[in-house]
């Protein structure tokens, strides 16, 4: 019996060093790079054969113990390194789902002075007529515009007459639906960028200097990469050396390639290579950010009509997206009216809420160009674009 036992020992011990053998051959051959698909489940296992050993011979250079990154405590892995690719780490940007409500707080200015500054006034035990005149005030700084302003208090006017006592929730409600009705609720506020018919989706991104536009279409890349999509950037801004790289920035983060022209050459044949290479790459968007300022004896605006009929030569444009300051208030008015005289504006994208008190613009905007908000910035922050949504945006107003 312990004979059998001793044979069956001794058996075992042989053929676990021959395994071992096996194996420890089997590590010295070099690994082969990271799969690129998926391995061939139904090939036969590698086992060592008589030609693998002639392909390496054994006096090969061999990577010494130290040049070996030991995991803690496991065995020495002999991975041949791959070789160094730049491949640069990509952002994973945030989703777009609740971004407004994320980042309500920076509508904190606006809140404070309309929204804190309404219910107060509307709470007052007397609404005589020096009230109401102060909520129109209020109305108007924040940039409302006149006409919705009467509305608006007309709309108050009379609720708060049906309601004889007002408890604070009460206001809070009232006040919430007659903002709502100005802000309009039944407007489609998508962006564009996903034609039933075609790819790539095109969108162009419009607006006079400093307002926000190459901000907001690398932000946008990363809401469209967010949501699965893959993007191409076009910088027809050919007019600042610098504005193309800060726009091929934008794109290097999420992995959106930028196809940009020689400094000071046509934006519209920028433009259109672009589309032509977001085509060629069978990408789902072009993004495409333009000039500010004038170029050259050509106005802005001319320039603008030229590169969306030069870009339409490939197919319709899906979107385009007029960069409005919040900041700037009336001014702001006065070039979306420029804007929309020269290009057919499908959206306005609202920046710098997070820095002004003027969130009533909101209102005025789309009042005065008859296009809803789709977009606002509230922050300089890479994912600090939101979604428009027209009720996150009034409670962020009237404060909880
Ligand atoms: N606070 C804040 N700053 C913003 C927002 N959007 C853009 N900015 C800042 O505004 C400045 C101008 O932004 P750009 O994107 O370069 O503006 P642009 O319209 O492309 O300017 P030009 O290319 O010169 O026409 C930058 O410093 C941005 O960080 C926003 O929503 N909030
Ligand atoms: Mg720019």
């Amino acid at each position: 019996m312990e004979t059998v036992i001793l044979a069956v020992v001794i058996a075992v011990v042989v053929l676990g060093a021959l395994g071992g053998l096996v194996v420890g051959s089997r590590r010295k051959k070099p690994l082969p790079p990271p799969p690129t698909s998926v391995p061939d489940i139904t090939a036969p296992p590698a086992e060592p054969h008589v030609g693998d050993e002639a392909e390496t011979p054994r006096d090969e250079a061999r990577r010494t113990i130290e040049e070996v990154d030991l995991p803690d405590g496991s065995a020495p892995v002999a991975v041949e390194e791959p070789p160094v690719l730049d491949v640069p780490v990509l952002d994973v940007p945030e989703p777009t789902a609740g971004r407004l409500v994320r980042l309500r707080s920076r509508l904190s200015r606006s809140q404070n002075a309309l929204g804190k500054g309404l219910l107060t006034l509307l709470s007052r035990e007397h609404l005589d007529e020096d009230t109401w005149e102060e909520i129109e005030e209020i109305l108007l700084t924040a940039d409302v515009g006149v006409a919705p302003t009467q509305e608006l208090v007309d709309g108050l006017r009379a609720r708060v007459k049906v309601l004889g006592t007002r408890t604070p929730q009460e206001l809070r409600t009232l006040l919430r639906e007659e903002l709502l009705k100005l802000v309009g609720t039944d407007v489609d506020r998508t962006v564009r960028t996903e034609p039933e018919d075609r790819k790539p989706g095109i969108v162009m991104v419009v607006g006079v200097n400093g307002t926000g536009k190459t901000t907001t279409t690398g932000k946008l890349a990363r809401v469209l990469v967010a949501d699965g999509r893959t993007v191409v950037l076009g910088a027809a801004d050919t007019f600042r050396a610098a504005a193309a790289d800060q726009l091929q920035t934008w794109g290097e983060r999420v992995g959106a390639h930028t196809v940009r022209g020689p400094e000071a050459g046509d934006p519209a044949s920028v433009a259109f290579d672009a589309v032509k290479e977001g085509k060629e790459m069978g990408v789902d968007v072009v993004l495409i950010d333009t000039a500010g300022r004038l170029h050259t004896k050509t106005g802005l605006m001319d320039e603008l009509g030229k590169v969306k009929r030069v870009v339409e030569k490939h197919a319709p444009l899906d979107e385009i997206l007029l960069v409005l300051d919040a900041t700037t208030g009336q001014n702001g008015l006065v070039q979306a009216r420029v804007f929309a005289e020269v290009v057919d504006i499908t959206g306005i994208v609202l920046t710098k809420l997070d820095g002004t008190a003027k969130g009533g613009i909101v209102i005025a905007v789309q009042r005065e160009l008859g296009v809803p908000v789709k977009l606002i910035g509230l922050g300089e922050g890479a994912d600090d674009l939101a979604p428009f949504e027209p009720e996150a945006f009034v409670d962020a107003l009237i404060g909880d």
